[in-house]
């Protein structure tokens, strides 16, 4: 059994726990998911929709426990993932519907269990491409952050409502949101209840690209195998090391980088790339 098989089987047997089905589903992904997401697979790129638009896609916890199994459970061929929502909205966030019977210590679980799924997201098997529209709000807005890239199509709005809700960011947004857009934004956007629109979304750095409606889905997907042909090591450093390095002191992440750069220089897959170039058989980096 290979180190990966067996991750998934362990992992199989923690989803099984929590009560999510797990078995080779008909879209060829070993995670049987809720009904609030669904997947599909485009050669070695996957996409997760959210699929609840009748609830707008609010996150509901078998909505966060599938999404954790999703990535965890995630094949080797799958070089990138695109994130998109079915319907008018991307996300409108935490099902509110559920937090009312919740005392402090299941809050404090709850806040956990969605910082498992977006890490899983995060420092996941490959690069995840959320394609935003409509609202993107509250714990939406956190899901997208989890993200690696942002496309927004141009009916898209973000927003933090959590203030005017009585409650909080509880999806890692706190952590995520503060490095995206600045803590003076955030706290203008959860203290004031301003939303910004997708071309201010895009002008403040929420967003990477901004496409007409519509167009999101192809651009993600686009960019996505885009993404799928890197050198995987390089794809790792980015995802994983880069964000570690940011985080760091800057001698230790001097030190750091000096190792990955080491490292994926030294793969096979980047020596091949870089004669290929030498040999005048890649292509130039040219405006695009
Ligand atoms: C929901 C949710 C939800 C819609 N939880 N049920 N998020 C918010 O505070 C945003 C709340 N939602 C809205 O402000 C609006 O729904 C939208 C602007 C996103 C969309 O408006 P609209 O007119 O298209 O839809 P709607 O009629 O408001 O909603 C349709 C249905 O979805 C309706 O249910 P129905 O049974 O009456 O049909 C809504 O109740 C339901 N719905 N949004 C539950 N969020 C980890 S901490 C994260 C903290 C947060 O995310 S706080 C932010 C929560």
């Amino acid at each position: 059994m290979t180190g990966f098989r067996r991750n998934v089987t362990e992992r199989t047997q923690d989803f099984r726990a929590v009560g999510i089905a797990v078995s080779k589903s008909a879209s060829g992904f070993d995670v049987q998911l809720p009904r609030s997401l669904k997947a599909e697979r485009r050669g070695d790129i996957a996409v997760l929709f959210l699929a609840r638009a009748e609830k707008r896609n609010a996150i509901d916890d078998p909505t966060v426990s599938g999404i954790e199994a999703f990535f965890a459970a995630l094949p080797d061929a799958i070089k990138a993932v695109v994130l998109a929502g079915e319907g008018d909205h991307f996300c409108s966030g935490l099902d509110l519907g559920e937090l009312t019977s919740r005392d402090i210590a299941q809050g404090i679980a709850h806040s956990r269990s969605w910082h498992r799924a977006f890490e899983r997201i995060e420092f996941g098997k490959a690069p995840v491409v959320a394609v935003l529209h409509g609202a993107v709000v509250g714990g939406g807005l956190e899901i997208a952050a989890a993200c690696h890239i942002r496309v927004a199509e141009a009916s898209t709005y973000y927003a933090l409502p959590e203030g005017s809700r009585g409650i909080f960011v509880g999806g890692g947004g706190a952590v995520r949101l503060p490095r995206l857009i600045g803590t003076a934004r955030m706290m203008d956007m959860m203290l004031t209840g301003r939303t910004y629109g997708a071309e201010e979304g895009q002008a403040i750095g929420i967003s990477h690209y901004l496409v007409p409606p519509g167009a999101g889905l192809a651009k993600g997907i686009e960019l996505a195998e885009r993404i799928a042909g890197n050198a995987p090591m390089t794809n790792f450093a980015v995802t994983h090391v880069l964000p570690r390095i940011a985080a760091a002191d800057p001698a230790g992440g001097y030190v750091t980088e000096a190792l990955i750069s080491a490292i994926a220089q030294g793969d096979d897959e980047a020596k091949a790339r870089l004669k290929a170039f030498l040999e005048k058989r890649a292509p130039k980096t040219v405006r695009n």
